[in-house]
Formats: structure tokens, C-alpha cells, sequence
């Protein structure tokens, strides 16, 4: 019975690697099986055209390793699987080696995705998705997915995306979200990242930078579970930058909810600043949300606006918000913040963001900086 079902698996896995070997032509290709045949096999494709990539990610099963050569594809339909991998035998899709690889969206039809996964257990890494029509990297339903060393820029709709039931335990780690504009929405819809219109347990986002972005820099509309987001900056949100003379987006650095969802998302050493709404709003969550040591600083509204729901806040710094530090209602609470009385002011030992916005540090992560930075180690985001 086992010795069977392990001969099955090994036929099928081996017949999806052929198919993958003929798809990608001459690129390099290693395959290897597990010594015991019980777990799926390994099967490096590397790829170094666009109809190779569609080829791979169209084929791809658990173990498939995609390897993308440097440079820029333009596939000319979306990249989209519903395979699963499997917690012991992933499916990964990421540049070869250090190379740059840019995919990008400029050739696509209308209203399309650059990338959609439907499936569970992937691992996506060191890719740029850009210029899209639509959204740029789409995960829908997915289950524990690692995004890392992620850009998605200038597509048109939002960058990254998760969403639906059962999205659990995902990483989102070290993404770049930024210029992304819907051009039909007049800039309504488009985030840097979207966790919208689902629900599940798990899913984290770190290290993010989110940009310039039409809309907002995240968004957690509609997600019914809690999601933590941390170490993360949003900056520059909102902005008509598309001389739209209908321009319709909201600019919140970190918008925590709405749309019915009452859920008390974790938002934890993150900064926002100069974006065109509030740096950080629960919008209309009433969930028992806690922010804790956080930092708003120059957003057009307020720093931290919680005015209907249980949200918890903590040793946030609020600074230089024109629309006030915080908008607070009576079921918050709120302490040691520096908007809460006997609690003093640090100085920002920067307030040039010029270093926030420089390359990342190598594998991936925020660049050093003392931007917003106070010393202090009671109050506000430490910056990285
Ligand atoms: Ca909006
Ligand atoms: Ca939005």
C-alpha cells in the first residue's frame, strides 16, 4: 500500500518534470527525487525567457524551484498557478542567484494580474513586479506563503495583495510597494498592500516600505482576522501624482480595517509620515486593535485616528500631524503615548528621510537609519 502510493507520486512527479524540461527548452534543468520516493521531488527549472517563466510557473508542483535568470519579462498572460507545495517540499519562485529580475506588466491585456496564486506553500523571493495593468502579485487563499525581497511598482492597482478565506500564515518580509495608481479608480483603490476581503490566522507583514502609492500604504479592509504588521514605514500615500484631475485616493499610511470587520489586528513599530490622510486609523474597526510604539509624523490628518473602536495604544510618538496627534474615542485606551498627560516629547535626531529611502541593506532588510529615531527606547519606532 505505501510502496504503491509512493510509486504513483513518483510517476506523476516525474512526468510534470518532463513536461517542465520540454517547456523550458535548452535552460538548465536539474532534476532530483527524494531518496524514499515518500516526499515529492526537488526539480530546479531555470528560466531566461518570458515563455519559459509562464511555462514553469504554469507547471510547477511542490518541490518545483524556479530560477529566474537577470533581466526584464513581459509575459504576455498572467502568471498564475493554483498548485499547492507542501510544508517539507515548497514551491519557490525567485531570481537566480544575486541577478536582478524585473517582471513586468507592460504587455498584458487590460484588467490583468502580473502574478496570481491561488495555491499554498510557496516561497516567492527576490523578484520586482512592475507596470502592470491591474494588480501587481496577487495570493489568493493561500496558505503558508513566504514573500521576500518583493518590489511590486507602478502597477495599476495594488502592489501586493492577499486575500480571501483561508489565507493563513503568510510572511510578507522586506516588500518595496510604490507608484502603484489605478488610473480607472482615479487612484481610489491602490495600495502598497492590500490585505482585503477574507480572513485566516497567521499572516505577518515586516519590513515593509510602502510608497507613493495612489490610495493608501496599507490596507486591511474587510480582513476579518487578525494581522500583525510591524517594523514597517508608510510614506508619501495619497498624493496626486498623475496630474488626475478627477484624483479620488485616500492617502492613510496604515489603514487598519473597515467595512464591517471587527478585529483586533497587532501594528507594532512602524512609522508613517507626510502621507495625505492619517498615519495610522482604524477606519471603523472596532476591534481591540493595540499599536504599540509607533510614530506619526507630518500626515496631513491625524496621527493616530481611533475615534469608534477598543483599540489599545502604547507608547506611540505622534509628531507635527496637521489634523492633531490623535483623535481618540471613549472605548480607546490609551497610555504613555505622547499625546497622554506627563508624557514628554522626544527630539528626533533626524528629520530628513533621505537615508529612509536609500537601497536596503543586504538580504533584504530596512536600511540604517536615524530618521524619527529618538534614542529612546520607552517611546515611539525604532526605526528599523
Ligand atoms: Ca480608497
Ligand atoms: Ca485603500
Amino acid at each position: 500500500m505505501r510502496h504503491s502510493t509512493g510509486r504513483h507520486r513518483r510517476t506523476r512527479t516525474l512526468s510534470i518534470a518532463a513536461a517542465v524540461v520540454v517547456a523550458s527548452g535548452a535552460g538548465g534543468v536539474y532534476l532530483g527525487l527524494a531518496p524514499d520516493g515518500a516526499s515529492a521531488a526537488a526539480t530546479t527549472v531555470t528560466v531566461s525567457t518570458a515563455a519559459q517563466l509562464e511555462s514553469a510557473v504554469k507547471g510547477a508542483a511542490a518541490g518545483t524551484v524556479i530560477q529566474v535568470r537577470g533581466g526584464t519579462y513581459y509575459p504576455a498572460k498572467t502568471l498564475k498557478s493554483t498548485a499547492n507545495g507542501t510544508g517539507s517540499a515548497r514551491i519557490t519562485l525567485r531570481a537566480y542567484g544575486s541577478e536582478k529580475v524585473k517582471i513586468d506588466g507592460s504587455k498584458l491585456a487590460d484588467g490583468s494580474w502580473l502574478a496570481g496564486i491561488y495555491g499554498d506553500y510557496w516561497t516567492v523571493q527576490n523578484i520586482i513586479w512592475q507596470n502592470s495593468p491591474a494588480q501587481g502579485f496577487v495570493a489568493t487563499s493561500s496558505v503558508g506563503g513566504v514573500f521576500k525581497n518583493l518590489v511590486t511598482a507602478n502597477n495599476g492597482d495594488s502592489g501586493f495583495t492577499l486575500r480571501g478565506d483561508g489565507t493563513t500564515n503568510n510572511l510578507v518580509q522586506n516588500l518595496d510597494s510604490y507608484g502603484n495608481y489605478d488610473a480607472a479608480g482615479h487612484g481610489q483603490n491602490a495600495d502598497g498592500i492590500a490585505v482585503k476581503f477574507g480572513s485566516g490566522t497567521g499572516n505577518r507583514i515586516a519590513g515593509a516600505r510602502l510608497y507613493n502609492n495612489s490610495d493608501d500604504g496599507l490596507d486591511l479592509w474587510q480582513f476579518s482576522s487578525p494581522v500583525v504588521v510591524e517594523r514597517s514605514w508608510a510614506y508619501g500615500n495619497g498624493k496626486n501624482r498623475w496630474n488626475d484631475g478627477a484624483f479620488e485616493g485616500n492617502g492613510n499610511g496604515f489603514k487598519l480595517g473597515g467595512g464591517g470587520a471587527s478585529v483586533a489586528h497587532s501594528v507594532n513599530n512602524n512609522a508613517a509620515w507626510d502621507n495625505m490622510l492619517h498615519g495610522f486609523t482604524e477606519n471603523s474597526n472596532t476591534g481591540a486593535m493595540r499599536l504599540n510604539r509607533n510614530t506619526a509624523y507630518v500626515n496631513a490628518s491625524s496621527g493616530f485616528y481611533f475615534a469608534t473602536g477598543k483599540a489599545r495604544l502604547a507608547r506611540n510618538l505622534s509628531v507635527s500631524n496637521r489634523g492633531g496627534l490623535s483623535k481618540l474615542g471613549s472605548s480607546t485606551v490609551s497610555a504613555a503615548n505622547n499625546w497622554d498627560s506627563g508624557v514628554k516629547t522626544p527630539a528626533f535626531k533626524s528629520k530628513d528621510a533621505t537615508s529612509a529611502g536609500a537601497s536596503r541593506q543586504g538580504g533584504g532588510a530596512l536600511p540604517v537609519t536615524s530618521f524619527l529615531t529618538t534614542g529612546s527606547g520607552a517611546i515611539g519606532s525604532g526605526m528599523g
